[in-house]
């Protein structure tokens, strides 16, 4: 039997036991107490963008194999030409984005790219083509890829589609070179930027990377879109039979074309099967084909249809030019070159101004100035800066010529 002492001493260590049972229990299940929140510090002041791990937590899949399964996103497919179940995808026509750019152009070709991705090609993913007169290294091919929805591709521009024709002559292009640098010509004394504008007056067509497609939209490094573009716009070209689609329209300076026009009257002359009935000319000369008023698409935003450039016209015509140096001995763009072509050779119903896109181009831009469509399309830009109703424009002469009806409020933005 135990003593009464004995009997004290279990009890002492049960209450010990007890005590320690419940020490054990605070410190692994931690306190229940909770802090008030903070009046001075409400939770809104979580700053936007960064990740609220309580929120990040909350979205962590539930373990209840009951939970539906949240489908998981579709993996893009680069080009997914093959992803019949996107209306969009499927019903692509054979169109695709082109960009003559160096290795240097880089950082200013992802800008744009960033812009026409975001406003566009993101729900349609249309290839895109670079070309350059030396071979793209890999950070450029890689930087790119990796923000061009469709398939990317890259070209070597073959030697004589970059380079002086055996029937150049180089001393005289030269001193030509020359005296533009004395006037202050601008881009009047590079070799580099004649290439350009004969390649793309000439031979960005024929490339072996463009074959295959039937519409291009040209972009150049340092561009901008300002407004949503929720159409296919290539499609919308093919549907509506356009030709040629244009932003910005403005006279060319008139000291780097002295003898285009003589000699498009030359061509004209000896070929007159090649102009279209009811053709553009009236816009370009304001005196019936005698002389050239210098406007012109500005091309660094072109979207055409290829077989504008491949067809018999143009390629006689680009052929002509060729001949008489004038890209060597003046320095012919290929933006009046361009528009004469594409005003001599298609009917004039073929051009399409796209105001709704807004763009820019340093210095000009293209901005909806009609408060409906700015809004409607989510536009950044601001109308006080468009170009079009400006003076120096050419555009609305084209309105005016073409019939079409201007957008609201116009007036207003003239000069
Ligand atoms: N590969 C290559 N591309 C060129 C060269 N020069 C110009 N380009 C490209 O040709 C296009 C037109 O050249 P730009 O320098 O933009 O000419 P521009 O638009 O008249 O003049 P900016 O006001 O300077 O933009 C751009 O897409 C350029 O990236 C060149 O020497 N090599
Ligand atoms: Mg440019």
């Amino acid at each position: 039997m135990a003593s009464p002492r004995s009997n004290a001493r279990l009890v002492r260590f049960a209450i010990f036991a007890l005590v320690l049972i419940f020490c054990g229990y605070v410190l692994t299940k931690g306190s229940t107490y909770e802090a008030p929140q903070s009046q001075s510090a409400p939770a809104q002041a979580i700053p936007k963008n960064e990740p609220n791990q309580k929120a990040v937590e909350e979205q962590k899949p539930l373990k209840d194999a009951s939970a539906p399964a949240v489908p998981a996103a579709p993996e893009l497919v680069k080009g997914a030409a093959n992803d019949a179940s996107n209306p969009n995808i499927a019903n692509k026509i054979k169109a695709t984005f082109v960009t003559l750019a160096r290795n240097s152009d880089r950082a200013s070709i992802l800008q744009s790219i960033r812009h026409v991705e975001d406003r566009f090609n993101k729900n349609f993913h249309y290839d895109w083509v670079f070309l350059n007169d030396q071979e793209f290294n890999e950070e450029f091919k890689s930087a790119v890829s990796a923000v061009v929805s469709g398939q990317t591709k890259f070209g070597l521009i073959p030697k004589e589609h970059w380079s002086y024709p055996d029937w150049i002559d180089r001393e005289k292009a030269a001193l030509a070179r020359e005296a533009m640098v004395q006037k202050k010509v601008i881009y009047g004394g590079s070799e580099s930027y004649r290439h350009m504008c004969r390649f793309e007056s000439g031979f960005f067509y024929r490339h072996e990377l463009m074959k295959e497609y039937e519409y291009y939209w040209r972009v150049e490094p340092d561009i901008k879109i300002f407004c949503d573009i929720d159409y296919d716009i290539f499609k919308y070209m093919k549907d509506n039979d356009k030709w040629y689609g244009w932003t910005i329209s403005l006279p060319e300076y008139k000291e780097t074309i002295p003898t285009l026009w003589e000699t498009t009257r030359e061509f004209m002359e000896k070929y007159p099967q090649y102009l279209a009935k009811d053709n553009n000319l009236p816009w370009i000369s304001d005196d019936d084909g005698k002389t050239y008023n210098g406007c012109h698409f500005w091309s660094n935003f072109e979207i055409a249809k290829l077989d504008l450039w491949r067809g018999e016209a143009y390629l006689k015509y680009f052929e002509y030019l060729d001949k008489k140096g004038g890209f060597f001995y003046e320095r012919w763009g290929d933006a009046p070159v361009h528009s004469i072509g594409a005003s001599l050779f298609v009917p004039r119903d073929k051009l399409h101004f796209f105001g709704d896109l807004g763009y820019w181009h340093v210095p000009f831009h293209n901005c909806p100035v009609d408060e409906e469509t700015r809004k409607a399309k989510k536009c950044v830009c601001e109308p006080k800066d468009d170009f079009t109703w400006r003076g120096y424009s050419c555009t609305p002469k084209f309105f005016s010529q073409h019939g079409l009806k201007r957008p609201t409020g116009w007036e207003q933005f003239t000069q």
